[in-house]
C-alpha cells in the first residue's frame, strides 16, 4: 500500500510540474519555437545532442540493470570475491572510442554553426545597428539613417541585419530568445552578430546577464515587418517634426512641462545622439510603458511620478522636480501622441 502510494504521489508531482512548465512556452519568447536564423540553428543542435545524450543514458542504463540483475547475491550464496579482471584491450578501447565518436558528430556542427553566425561578410551591403545596453533599457541607432529608438527595434523580414553592440554601464546580454541566440554587451568592446526574422511578428528580448536590481525588468522587443512596411517605417520615422505642436490644450501644456522639467535633458524626440534616457520618438507606438508595464496612461502617469517603485535603481529617479498627477497626467497625453509613424506593432500582428 506505502509503495503504490509513493508511485501516487510521484506521478502527481511530475504530473502537475509537466502541466506548470509546459506554461513556459510563451510563443514570441520561446527557443523551443524559433521564428529567425540563429534561433532555428540553436535548435537544431539542442536536438541533436539530446537525441546522442538520450542514447547513451539508455545504453548505460540497459547495462547497469543487466549487471544489477545478472550479478546480484543470490539465494542461499555463500560471500565470496569474484575473479578480478582488469585491463580487458578490447573493452577498453571500445569505451573510450565511443565517446570520442559522439563528441566528433556533436562538435562538427556546432564548431560550423559557430562560424556560420559569425560570418560578418555581407555586413556592409546590409542594414546595420547599433546596439547599447543601458541600464534598464535598450538603444538602437540605425547606421546612415539618422533613425534612433529605444525598447523596440524595427526589423524588415526575411533580411541580416546586423548588430554592432556595446553598453554604457555595465555587462548586459541581448537575447530574443525566438530570433537568435544570447550576445554579451561589454562596455570596452564591440560585439557583433546578426539576426533574422522568418515571419513578421513581437519577439520578447531579455537581458541575460545580471547587471543590478532592476536586471530582470530591462526587457525589449523586435518588431519584424515586411521589407515594404519597414522602409515606409524609415521614412516615417526620418520625416519626423521634433517641433510639432500637440494636439488639444492638456497635451500642449505636457509638451510644455516635458521642455520644462529637464526631461529634454536626457529624453530626445527626433534623432539626436542624447542616450541618457530612452528615446521616445515613436513612444506613442509602444505598447509596453518602460518596456514591462502594459500601455495605458495610467501607467504612464505611475511612471513618470514614481519611476523607483518600478524599476528600482533607474537612472531617472530624482532627476527632475517633483511633479503633480494633474501635470504628470498633461505631459502623458502629450506623450501618447508621438505616433509618427503608421507603422505599428499591430502591423507585426500584435
Ligand atoms: C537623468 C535623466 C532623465 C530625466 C531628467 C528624465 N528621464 Fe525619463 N528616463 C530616463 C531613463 C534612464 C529611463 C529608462 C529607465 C529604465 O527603463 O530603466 C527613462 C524612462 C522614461 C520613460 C519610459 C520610456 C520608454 O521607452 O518606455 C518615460 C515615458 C520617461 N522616462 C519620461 C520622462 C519625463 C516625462 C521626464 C521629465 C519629467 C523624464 N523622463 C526625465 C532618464 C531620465
Ligand atoms: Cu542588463
Amino acid at each position: 500500500m506505502k509503495g503504490w502510494m509513493g508511485k501516487f504521489r510521484a506521478l502527481t508531482l511530475f504530473g502537475s510540474l509537466a502541466l506548470i512548465l509546459s506554461g513556459c512556452g510563451q510563443e514570441n519568447l520561446s527557443a523551443l519555437i524559433p521564428k529567425g536564423y540563429g534561433a532555428e540553428k540553436s535548435l537544431d543542435l539542442i536536438i541533436l545532442t539530446a537525441v546522442i545524450m538520450l542514447f547513451v543514458l539508455i545504453i548505460v542504463m540497459i547495462l547497469y540493470v543487466t549487471v544489477l540483475v545478472r550479478f546480484r547475491k543470490k539465494k542461499g550464496q555463500k560471500d565470496f570475491i569474484p575473479k578480478q579482471v582488469e585491463g580487458n584491450k578490447t573493452l577498453e578501447t571500445i569505451w573510450t572510442v565511443i565517446p570520442i565518436v559522439l563528441l566528433i558528430i556533436i562538435a562538427v556542427p556546432t564548431v560550423t554553426a559557430t562560424f556560420d553566425l559569425a560570418d560578418q561578410s555581407e555586413a556592409s551591403k546590409s542594414l546595420n545597428v547599433e546596439v547599447t545596453g543601458n541600464q534598464y533599457w535598450w538603444h538602437f541607432n540605425y547606421e546612415g539613417e539618422e533613425i534612433q529608438t529605444s525598447q523596440d527595434l524595427y526589423i524588415p523580414t526575411g533580411e541580416r541585419v546586423y548588430l554592432n553592440m556595446k553598453s554604457s554601464d555595465v555587462i548586459h546580454s541581448f537575447w530574443v530568445p525566438a530570433i537568435s541566440g544570447k550576445m554579451d554587451v561589454n562596455p570596452e568592446n564591440e560585439n557583433t552578430m546578426f539576426i533574422e526574422a522568418y515571419e513578421e511578428g513581437v519577439y520578447y528580448g531579455k537581458c541575460a546577464e545580471l547587471c543590478g536590481p532592476s536586471h530582470a525588468l530591462m526587457d525589449f522587443k523586435i518588431i519584424a515587418v515586411s521589407p515594404e512596411e519597414f522602409d515606409q517605417w524609415v521614412e516615417d520615422m526620418k520625416n519626423v517634426d521634433p517641433e510639432a505642436v500637440a494636439e488639444g490644450e492638456t497635451a500642449q501644456q505636457g509638451q510644455a512641462l516635458f521642455q520644462e522639467s529637464n526631461c529634454m535633458g536626457c529624453h530626445a524626440i527626433g534623432s539626436s545622439p542624447v542616450q541618457v534616457g530612452p528615446n521616445l520618438t515613436n513612444f506613442g507606438e509602444r505598447t509596453q510603458v518602460a518596456g514591462i508595464l502594459d500601455y495605458n496612461k495610467e501607467n504612464l502617469i505611475s511612471w513618470i511620478m514614481d519611476p523607483e517603485s518600478i524599476k528600482p535603481g533607474n537612472k531617472m529617479t530624482g532627476k527632475y522636480p517633483d511633479l503633480s498627477e494633474e501635470e504628470a497626467s498633461k505631459i502623458a497625453d502629450y506623450l501618447m501622441q508621438l505616433k509618427p509613424s503608421s507603422i505599428t506593432p499591430e502591423d507585426a500582428g500584435k
